[in-house]
């Protein structure tokens, strides 16, 4: 796997053929999401989607950050043209077109772009001392990758818009109370848990993986009616997967099944 200058990725996770990692690494900023480290995480997101052996991606920090926002070094003195010229939002919106499952791991600061990119994953596992925010009111702007649109959808108008309107930051529990995030675990078993979590998905038959990733987020893009139309036509195309035959078999001759992701 080809190296990058901000951030690391590991193939074979925990000696996991099927689980991948990818770790943001400019710890003395907290991990500011520059320009550059974004486009890092994008190539290397591309790459695990096209590696075959790769069935989940699991996106984290440090202890102390996942990201504490976009790089707002970068950012203090930039007029809007060259924020558009700058082409942040192309690299972020090609984060959507994904297929493989793609879990958040957050320990310490998930705030601005950095609470906006856990939530552009497809769900977030937090470590206790995790902590989650929008707090780009605080410096003058909103935020600009989803945040109040995500936030919102996530933990609805009242508790967003509480979040969104002071920049207070949200704690781990409270984030897991108000559906933000999956599910909290101690910081120190963070990517333990993580990687159990990833396993367990690494194990279910591909292709319905990426029919159901795929259906779920309907439920945010379309009415409920087109979702569900959506959902029934990806269960029928499950029954076109030779792992569907599989694990029904396997079901009923009390075995587990072994999944090749066709
Ligand atoms: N950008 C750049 N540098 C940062 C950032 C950041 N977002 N956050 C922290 N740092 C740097 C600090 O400047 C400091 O550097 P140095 O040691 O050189 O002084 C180092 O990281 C450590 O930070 P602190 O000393 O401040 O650490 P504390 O523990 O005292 O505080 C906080 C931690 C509370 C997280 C604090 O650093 C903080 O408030 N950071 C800024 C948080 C913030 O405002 N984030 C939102 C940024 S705006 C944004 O994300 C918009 C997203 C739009 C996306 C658009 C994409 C296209």
């Amino acid at each position: 796997m080809k190296t990058f200058e901000n951030i690391l990725v590991t193939k074979n996770f925990q000696n996991h053929s099927h689980i991948a990692m990818i770790q943001l690494n400019r710890p003395k900023v907290l991990n500011a999401l520059s320009t550059d480290l974004m486009k890092d995480v994008v190539e290397a997101m591309f790459l695990l989607e096209d590696d075959k052996d790769v069935r989940v991606i699991i996106l984290t920090g440090n202890d102390r950050a996942f990201a504490a926002g976009a790089d707002i070094g970068q950012m203090a003195e930039a007029s809007p043209i060259d924020q558009i010229n700058d082409n942040r939002f192309r690299t972020w919106k090609q984060l959507s077109l994904m297929t493989k499952p793609i879990i958040a791991a957050v320990n310490g600061f998930a705030l601005g772009g950095g609470c906006e990119l856990a939530m552009s994953c497809d769900f977030i596992i937090a470590g206790d001392t995790a902590r989650f925010g929008q707090p780009e009111i605080k410096i003058g702007t909103i935020p600009g990758a989803g945040g109040t649109q995500r936030l919102t959808r996530a933990i609805g108008k009242s508790k967003a818009m509480l979040a969104v309107l002071t920049g207070e930051m949200i704690d781990a529990y409270e984030a897991e109370k108000s559906g933000l995030v999956a599910k909290v675990v101690p910081a120190e078993t963070l990517m333990q848990e993580t990687f159990e979590i990833a396993k367990i998905i690494s194990n279910r038959a591909p292709v319905a993986v990426r029919l159901a990733k795929e259906a779920v987020n309907m439920a945010f893009e379309s009415s409920l009616k087109d979702g569900m139309e959506y959902e029934r036509r990806n269960f029928y195309l499950t029954f076109s997967s030779k792992d569907q035959k599989e694990g029904m078999k396997a079901f009923i001759e009390k075995r587990e099944p072994k999944y090749e992701g066709n």
